[in-house]
């Protein structure tokens, strides 16, 4: 049988390829528009919190075996079906009281139905597993995958047994030195498998994927077909919308690349005008389809421009939680919708997308309600190890398999690949790296990071300190990006922070790409109280009117949209858990600073 993408259990592991070419996932693409069943739902679940089926196997718990248990037979300690459920997709933490704070491998179970009709293809497609995963199917490994956030997939056409088969899934929540992110990290760790998981069939040979954009006033399809009539099979690509296509013949590897001159009726995607046009690439008697919106994005000095014209992005940051009293990860587009919602009631036309690739169906919305969104990977803070062969080669496959998901997005304006990291020649080195392979597979994005500012280079002025942009990463991006938190963390109060003046020594556009200050929502008193809504929307009068002052950002995502789960914020009275840094709180309860922040928009 065929392992595409993701790793088989007893191959090397994809990370071990040329240093020089940037990983390139496979990735079935146009996934809502395919021929596919889900397998949502109420898997079984056995937690192993001691990990002893993974360091000790044995048939008396190797849970991937699903041994018929009969209680005259041999010990088999687990059995599947006496186990709980639990919903797919779903972090296991806030579907369980007792499983909140669980952190470890767990195991998930369900049936899974038999082969493809004759001639056709299956493939097996997890969006996201939190954060480690293995796969086995009727017992047999057949992919392994790191990272949270980002997709992977495994051809079963020829595994699959008629009848139901046994699909056992592994997630380990568990971080390490050397995982991304690392030990540290500001946000609750939701465990298990998170997103939607999908049997997606094709014909033998179909459209694998398609990149289509506009670049250079023409409109690109860089396309994949798979199978074995790939090689020199006619591909013809369609815009109905627009009333053009164009046909050309697959190389042997089953690429071509057509380009068309785009039509004078095009509509250009805004964020006041979100247009998107449907895409339709046949090949093989498949047809990939998607809906596309294009447009262009570039800078000019300091200034980024779209569709040529030059705009202030006034954004807000957001984690991919939900709504609601009990946190946990967003699964369904409702509530994906319900934060963008909040995103737009702001007067937001740009949104940072934090701290790691958040589901397909979220960057879909952008599309469709007219955000320009910044995208990330969690290379964050110090703890990472830049030093390392294996987090490098982590970093680039998350990298690729995030940009292979979504470079169709036109909403995704910008790739940043880092937060928070340390002015090191082994950070230079391991970013370089990856920012040369997110140039490799899309040159039509802008390439940013967010990165610590440097106090003070260039000399100060009398009474009055600067805050620069100074790190040598700039030298490699397109934009350059500044996290601070004058009046929060460190000595400065509100009142002070007219006293800072920001800057860079890149000639290229600066994004502020955080700043904010807790408040516990219903918490009132005098403005110098921290934890107070008066305290938090003074913080942002005062940056939001330097910001303005100094005239030298492109715009801005303040720390952020809604408070969030995080078990590094300990105070008793105002934290409990939470991140209180939304301008909403847990429920959507908009905090005084929302309305500063949304009055700074409605007249910038
Ligand atoms: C930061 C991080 C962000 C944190 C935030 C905070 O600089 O980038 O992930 O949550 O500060 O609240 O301290």
């Amino acid at each position: 049988g065929a392992l595409t993408g993701a790793v088989a259990a007893t191959e090397p592991l994809a990370h071990a390829q040329a240093p020089g070419a940037a990983p390139a996932p496979a990735l079935i693409g146009a996934l809502p528009n395919r021929s596919r069943v889900s397998l949502d739902g109420r898997w079984k679940l056995i937690l192993d919190p001691f990990d002893v089926s993974g360091r000790k196997p044995g048939p008396r718990r190797n849970f991937w075996e699903d041994r018929p248990t009969t209680d005259d037979g041999p010990l088999v300690e687990y059995e599947w079906a006496s186990s709980d459920e639990i919903a797919v997709p779903g972090d296991w933490n806030t579907q369980a009281p007792e499983l909140f704070h669980y952190e470890g491998p767990a195991y998930y179970r369900r049936d899974v139905e038999g082969p493809p009709a004759d001639g056709r293809r299956r493939f097996l497609v997890f969006e996201a597993v939190n954060y480690r995963s293995r796969v086995w199917l009727n017992g047999e490994p057949i992919a392994e995958h790191e990272g949270g956030f980002t997709p992977f997939e495994v051809e079963v056409t020829d595994r699959l047994r008629p009848g139901a088969n046994s699909l056992v899934v592994r997630a380990d929540s568990r971080h390490g030195p050397e995982t991304l992110p690392a030990l540290d990290f500001d946000w609750k760790n939701y465990g298990g498998v998170t997103r939607s998981v999908w049997l997606v069939d094709t014909p033998a040979t179909f459209v694998r994927d398609a990149f289509v954009r506009l670049e250079h006033g023409r409109i690109l399809a860089d396309i994949v077909v798979d199978g074995p009539d790939a090689g020199g099979a006619p591909v013809r690509l369609d815009l109905p919308d627009l009333d053009v296509g164009a046909e050309a013949v697959a190389g042997s590897d089953g690429r071509v690349r057509l380009s068309l001159a785009a039509p004078p009726g095009l509509r250009l995607w805004s964020p006041e005008t979100p247009v998107l046009n449907t895409v339709s690439i046949a090949a093989g008697g498949d047809r990939w389809i998607d809906r596309i919106g294009f447009r262009t994005l570039e800078t000019r000095g300091r200034e980024i421009l779209l569709n040529g014209r030059p705009r202030f992005l006034k954004g807000v940051a957001m984690h991919e939680e939900r709504l609601g009293t009990e946190g946990g990860r967003v699964t369904t587009e409702s509530e994906a919708r319900a934060l963008l919602t909040q995103v737009k009631a702001l007067g937001c036309d740009f949104v940072r997308l934090a701290h790691y690739p958040h589901g397909e169906t979220t960057v879909r919305l952008a599309d469709e309600l007219g955000l320009i969104a910044w995208a990330e990977i969690p290379v964050y803070w110090e703890d990472v190890a830049y030093d390392s062969a294996a987090t490098l080669a982590l970093a680039r496959t998350m990298t690729a398999e995030m940009i292979v998901r979504d470079r169709n997005r036109c909403s995704v304006g910008f790739w940043s690949v880092a937060n928070e990291t340390p002015q090191t020649p082994e950070r230079l080195a391991f970013l370089r790296t990856v920012i040369s392979d997110v140039r490799a597979l899309d040159a039509t994005r802008l390439v940013t990071a967010a990165l610590n500012k440097n106090v003070d280079v260039g000399g100060v002025r009398d009474g009055e300190t600067r805050l620069i942009v100074a790190d040598d990463l700039g030298r490699d991006l397109d934009v350059v990006a500044m996290n601070q938190y004058e009046g929060w963390y460190g000595r400065r109060t509100p009142g002070e922070i007219r006293q800072v003046s920001f800057g860079t020594t890149w000639e290229k556009p600066l994004l502020m790409s955080e700043f904010g200050a807790d408040a516990l929502h219903g918490h009132h008193g005098p403005r110098e109280s921290r934890w107070t809504e008066a305290h938090q929307a003074w913080l942002f009068e005062e940056t939001l009117e330097a910001l303005a002052a100094s005239g030298i950002f492109a715009g801005v995502t303040p720390w952020l949209l809604k408070d969030f789960r995080s078990p590094r914020r300990w105070h008793g009275r105002f934290q409990r858990g939470w991140n209180r840094k939304g301008v909403i709180d847990e429920t959507g309860r908009r905090k005084l600073a929302f309305d500063t922040l949304r009055r700074f928009y409605g007249t910038s």
